[in-house]
C-alpha cells in the first residue's frame, strides 16, 4: 500500500487555516525561527525492522493483524510511516529476522520509498534453528572458543549484507552475563568479550561504525558483561576509534541521570547515538516520551549543546533509531506517536537560550537556570513540527490521516488478519 501526494495535500487543506494561526503565534516567539524549521525538516529517525508487528511479554502476544510478512512489506510500512511524517527515512534491519536475500532489489525498493539503511544489528541472543553451537551460557564471553567462533563470524556476516545495502554501521547488544552469583568470572568474561569484539572490529570497513549497546539486566538477572556506559566505553575506548557507545533509553537502573551520561559521552566523541523507548520500571520498551518526556527533553538539551559544542550535524552525526515495542497499541501508530515525540523533544531543545543559560550558571542563578529550561519545555512546539513536516510534504496530523485512510484496514486486507511480523 502506498499514499499519494494528493490523499496528503487534500487531507492538510482542511487543516491549514488553523494550522497558520497556531504556527504564526509560536513562531513568534523564537528568535530564529528558519534555523529551528531547517534542523527539523533534516531530522530523521530510523525505524527498526522488528517493531512493525505488535510486540509480546514472556506472557503472550496479541497480534493486531495486516502485520508485514516478509522484509518487503517491512519497508512498506516505513515507507508508509516516512510518507505522512517525512521524518522516518531509514531501516534499522535485524539479522537474521530480516536477511535480505536479494540485496540490490531490497535497496532499490527502500530507494523507491524515500529510505536509506541504517546501523544493522546482529544477535546472538537466541539460538536459530540449525545452529551448531548454543548461546545458552552467551556468545562473545562464552568460555568455549567454537562458540565464540560462531557468535564472531555471525558479526561478520551481518556486516556484508549491511555492506551490500549502504549501511555504515553495526549495532551490537549482548545478552551476555549470568544469573547466579559465582557463575561467571567478571574478568575473563570481559577479557573474552573484548577479544571477540576486536575480531569483529577488525572486519568493519573504514567508514563503518561498530555501536556497543549496554544494558544492566535482562535476560540475566544477577550480572551482564555489558552492563552500563562505563563498561562499553572501555570496550570501546580499548577497541579504537570506531567503536562508540549506544544508549539504550530503557537499559539503566532506575533513576539513572541519562543526560549526564549522554553530555559526558558526547564530550568524549563517544557517544553513536540512540535507541530511543520510555519506561516506568525497567525496559519497558513503551512509546517514547509517554512517561518521561521531561527527561527526553533533558537529554536533547545536552545532544543540542554538546553537538554544537563539536560542530557537528544534528541530522547526520549520531544514529537516531527507535527500540521499542507496542502490545497494545497499533504499531504504525505507535511509532508514529515515537518519531513526533522526538522531534517535539529536540525543538524545544533547540529554543533553549543557551547563551543566557550559561551566563545564570556562571552567576550560581539556579532559578534562572532551570527557568530557561523550563520555558523551553513548556514551549507548546506541535505547530513548528507540523511546519517542518509540512514543508517536507508530509501530513499535518498523520495519525489522523492514518485512520480516516482506514490504513490498518487496508494491510488486513491485503495481508490478513493472521500474520505475524518477525521480531520481538
Ligand atoms: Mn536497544
Amino acid at each position: 500500500m502506498k499514499l499519494s501526494q494528493h490523499q496528503i495535500s487534500s487531507f492538510n487543506d482542511d487543516l491549514l487555516k488553523d494550522h497558520a494561526k497556531a504556527f504564526a503565534y509560536t513562531a513568534e516567539k523564537v528568535s530564529d525561527i528558519q534555523y529551528v524549521l531547517q534542523r527539523l525538516q533534516e531530522f530523521q529517525v530510523a525505524i527498526p525492522s522488528w517493531a512493525l508487528g505488535t510486540g509480546g511479554t514472556r506472557f503472550g502476544r496479541f497480534s493486531g493483524g495486516g502485520e508485514p510478512r516478509n522484509l518487503e512489506e517491512k519497508i512498506e510500512d516505513v515507507g508508509l510511516l516516512h510518507t505522512l511524517n517525512r521524518a522516518s527515512g531509514a531501516i534499522s534491519l535485524h539479522i537474521p529476522w530480516d536477511i535480505p536475500e536479494n540485496a540490490p532489489s531490497i535497496k532499490a525498493l527502500a530507494a523507491q520509498h524515500g529510505l536509506r539503511f541504517d546501523a544493522v544489528n546482529s544477535n546472538t541472543f537466541q539460538d536459530q534453528p540449525g545452529q551448531k553451537h548454543s548461546y545458552k551460557f552467551g556468545s562473545l564471553h562464552h568460555t568455549d572458543k567454537a562458540v565464540r567462533k560462531q557468535a564472531i563470524e555471525h558479526n561478520i556476516e551481518v556486516i556484508k549484507y549491511g555492506i551490500e545495502l549502504g549501511s555504515d554501521a553495526l549495532s551490537l547488544w549482548l545478552s551476555d552475563g549470568s544469573n547466579f552469583p559465582g557463575q561467571l568470572n567478571f574478568r575473563h568474561a570481559f577479557q573474552r568479550t573484548l577479544e571477540s569484539l576486536q575480531e569483529i572490529y577488525a572486519a568493519l570497513p573504514d567508514q563503518w561504525k561498530l555501536y556497543i549497546e549496554y544494558k544492566c539486566s535482562e535476560p540475566n538477572f544477577y550480572s551482564t558483561t555489558i552492563a552500563d556506559w562505563g563498561q562499553s566505553l572501555m570496550l570501546a575506548n580499548k577497541l579504537g576509534s570506531k567503536a562508540l557507545t549506544l544508549v539504550d533509553l530503557g537499559h539503566h537502573l532506575p533513576n539513572a541521570n541519562i543526560e549526564q551520561i549522554v553530555a559526558l559521552l558526547l564530550m568524549e566523541g563517544k557517544l553513536a547515538g540512540f535507541h530511543f523507548n520510555d519506561s516506568k520500571y525497567g525496559d519497558d520498551d513503551l512509546t517514547v516520551g509517554s512517561i518521561n518526556p521531561y527527561q527526553l527533553f533533558l537529554i536533547f538539551n545536552e545532544l543540542v549543546e554538546g553537538m554544537d559544542a563539536r560542530s557537528m550535524n544534528h541530522a547526520s552525526d549520531l544514529g537516531w533509531m527507535i527500540d521499542a515495542s507496542h502490545n497494545v497499541k497499533d504499531p504504525l501508530e505507535d511509532l508514529l506517536q515515537s518519531v513526533e515525540a522526538i522531534m517535539i523533544a529536540y525543538a524545544q531543545a533547540l529554543l533553549v537560550d543557551t547563551k543566557a543559560l550559561e551566563a545564570a550558571r556562571q552567576s550560581n542563578d539556579v532559578v534562572t537556570a532551570q527557568d530557561i529550561l523550563q520555558e523551553a519545555y513548556r514551549t507548546d512546539v506541535r505547530p513548528l513540527i507540523a511546519q517542518a513536516r509540512l514543508l517536507n510534504g508530509g501530513a499535518l496530523q498523520p495519525v489522523q490521516l492514518y485512520r480516516s485512510l482506514k490504513v490498518r484496514d487496508q494491510l488486513v486486507k491485503e495481508r490478513g488478519a493472521k500474520t505475524v511480523a518477525t521480531g520481538l
